[in-house]
């Protein structure tokens, strides 16, 4: 299997993407066990882009073997940290190389906005991947003294072969979360991309060997969560397994874990995040932050600020300029340089999503804008807005993750911290007020593992990332990452203790 696409006006990028779809296993593009292929669609219309090879639990099997072939004799601890970092260093060097490329196929595949993956997805996965880089060579243990007769020391060793599973949300993004970490610690990977949007991770295969890793370090199988998710998950020689994903599918990852090997699992999962805006805010400020906070990536983003709590004092200004602001949006092709919102990515999510306004609708929340489709082709959804809804419909409990938000009036402190945290998620929470005491106060009594104040989706490659509560198990990102693909081993040295 095989793409060749040659992007056109409107896009910004007028090259070709010419490049392997199979299976990357062992350095090499091959097609999958069974010989079966997956077709790949285009969200802005429908229509297919190309077939990718389908991988299989054996193929997983295959990749398993040669990552830890290359664990053992080409990585790991046979290479100094120094050298992973640079070959780390030039793959981030590579994808800048090739942004306007990737961001075409980001485009194109999921239907982001090109200059938002160019500007956003490419340009931070590979500041990901120099910030991992630059750890390599500084992954160390602790000397710990104990008594005179005693000293010991832990080292970090890397764990071996790590699964790790990515969504379809930010392809190249999450790739770049996963991959960073568990290279720079000296682990190899075998990872499964989304079946709705591999074409990206493909394409860095290809710089991955440019950059001049070995082969069987990095090995990426595409195909479906049943069957090769699940083999990754189940896997006995696999010891630890990354996920972003479902919570429900979350869930089926740690279980695999206890049934199988126990193998460390960390989890990056749903969310139902509550923006918070007090009525000693900066308005117009907030409101373009919170459009943001819920709008942006098409509200396909586990953080999405997608509860918005106003205080009553300026509910009514608020709701004004928000739906105001929100209409100011552009929706429409991906291509385009002036897009802020591309398709959903996938009939499937645009069924889900136009399944949770019509649910807003029949239990009486007030539609503030939207609610409908957008155009005639492709997965487009009008951003949309509800006021007047009850803490118990659906719209407000669960995850919709598309462009559609509630609006709910508080009173107070304590009960917005109420309204707030009940939820079993707890990913993120943002708060906007001038009291910057308060918004301490507030942000420290929030269940949620990222609490933004006065802004929303700000993300940096230092600065961890995870959940609290149903949202997650572990961080992601930041020096806290490292732990998760670490093993610590204990050396204790007897310099003067005499023997029982
Ligand atoms: O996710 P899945 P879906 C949420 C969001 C969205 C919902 C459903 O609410 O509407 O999940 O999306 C792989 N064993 N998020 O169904 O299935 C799958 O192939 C192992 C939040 O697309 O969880 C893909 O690679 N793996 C989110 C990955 O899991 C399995 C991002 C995620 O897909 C598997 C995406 C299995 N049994 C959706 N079944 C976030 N946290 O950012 C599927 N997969």
């Amino acid at each position: 299997t095989h793409l060749k696409y040659t992007f056109e006006a409107p896009c910004p990028y007028k090259g070709t993407a010419d490049f392997s779809t199979g299976i990357f296993i062992d350095g090499k593009f091959t097609a999958g066990s069974e010989g079966k292929t997956i077709e790949v669609f285009n969200p802005t219309n429908g229509k297919k882009v190309c077939d990718i090879s389908e991988g299989t639990p054996a193929d997983v099997d295959t990749a398993v073997k040669v990552a830890h072939r290359a664990f053992q004799t080409s990585w790991g601890l046979k290479v100094p940290g120094s050298e992973r970092g640079r070959l780390l260093m030039r793959l981030a060097d590579l994808i800048e190389k090739n942004a306007e490329e990737l961001a075409a196929i980001e485009a194109l595949d999921n239907g982001k906005a090109y200059s938002i993956a160019l500007d956003f997805d490419v340009t931070q996965s590979a500041a990901v991947i120099r910030y991992y880089g630059g750890w390599a060579d500084k992954i160390q243990g602790k000397t710990i003294e104990v008594d005179e007769t005693k000293f010991a020391y832990t080292l970090h060793e890397p764990i071996g072969v790590v699964g790790q599973i990515i969504p379809w949300n930010f392809p190249l993004y999450m790739l770049s979360w996963k991959l960073g970490p568990a290279l720079a610690c000296g682990n190899t990977v075998v990872l499964k991309t989304s079946e709705f949007t591999p074409l990206s991770a493909l394409r860095v295969c290809t710089l991955i060997n440019e950059a001049g890793f070995p082969p069987g370090v990095v090995n990426i199988i595409t195909g479906y969560g049943q069957t090769v998710g699940a083999a990754i998950a189940n896997h006995m020689d696999i010891e630890k397994v990354a996920f972003t994903g479902s919570t429900l599918v979350g869930r089926s990852i740690l279980k695999a874990s206890a049934n199988t090997n126990l193998k460390k699992t960390t989890l990056e999962l749903g969310g139902k995040s509550p923006n918070i805006i007090f009525d000693d805010c900066n308005l117009e400020d907030a409101v373009k932050w919170t459009a943001f906070g819920i709008m942006f990536n098409h509200g396909q983003c586990c953080c999405a600020g997608s509860r918005v709590y106003v205080q009553e004092g300026i509910y009514d200004k608020f709701i004004a300029s928000f739906a105001a602001h929100i209409k100011t949006l552009k929706v429409g092709d991906p291509m385009d340089p002036d897009t802020f919102q591309g398709p959903q990515v996938s009939q499937i999510q645009y069924d889900r999503i136009m399944g949770y306004i019509q649910s807003g609708k029949e239990e009486g929340a007030t539609l503030l804008t939207g609610g409908e489709r957008h155009g005639k082709e492709g997965y487009f959804i009008q951003p949309t807005v509800f006021t007047d809804v009850k803490p118990n419909m659906k719209i407000v409990r669960e995850e919709i993750f598309g462009p559609v938000v509630v609006v709910v009036k508080f009173k107070d402190e304590d009960d917005i911290l109420h309204q707030a945290n009940d939820t079993f998620y707890g990913l993120a929470a943002a708060v906007f007020s001038r009291d910057i005491s308060r918004a301490i106060l507030v942000a420290s009594r929030l269940q949620a593992g990222t609490v933004w104040v006065n802004c929303y989706n700000k993300l940096h490659p230092q600065v961890p990332f995870g959940g609290y509560k149903q949202s997650g198990v572990g961080r992601e990102l930041g020096e806290y990452a490292l732990a998760n693909y670490c093993n610590i081993k204990s050396v204790q040295i007897n310099i003067g203790a005499p023997a029982p």
